[in-house]
């Protein structure tokens, strides 16, 4: 296992821990602020984390067990303005992040040589491997976590 592996591993571990951290006590009035003007509101950021690892996971489970396979997009937009992404207690997703990190990390550790190197085609992006799915996810939460955080700097929370 490389450093960098290790770390994009650790990371998709620790996410919901952190998210956790950075919200613990938040109002709804502050879970509804958006992190910037015309963005996604706190909770509907959090609430989008479960939505794009849910396809992600599906994803992970599609390329390594089938030859080079399409992914199926999803429209993140529309997603984050159905309810349970858009208005939905921030606790229920942070049950679910809690497992679905664990099972995304446990097939990154697991993961051969030869499955990092799996491939698949994204109708958006191109074709991807397994390696760029890891740093992906990786950095997605992270992503996400930092405009949260950035917002709370901002408010002086
Ligand atoms: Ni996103």
């Amino acid at each position: 296992m490389t450093q960098k592996r290790e770390k994009h591993i650790e990371d998709i571990k620790t996410l919901t821990q952190r998210i956790k951290k950075t919200v613990n006590g938040f109002s709804d009035e502050q879970l509804n602020t958006p992190y910037r003007e015309n963005g996604w509101t706190v909770r509907q950021v959090i609430n989008h984390i479960v939505d794009s690892h849910t396809n992600g996971f599906i994803r992970l489970k599609m390329m390594l067990i089938e030859d080079h396979p399409t992914l199926i997009p999803y429209d993140q937009d529309k997603w984050a303005e159905l309810p349970d992404t858009k208005t939905l207690d921030i606790e229920i997703s942070l049950k679910i992040l809690d497992g679905l990190q664990t099972r995304i990390a446990y097939l990154f550790e697991h993961a051969t040589e030869a499955d990092y190197k799996r491939t698949a085609h994204h109708p958006e992006v191109g074709d991807v491997d397994f390696e760029h799915e890891l740093e992906n996810y990786s950095s997605h939460g992270n992503t996400h976590l930092s405009q949260i955080t950035g917002l709370k700097e901002k408010m002086g929370w």
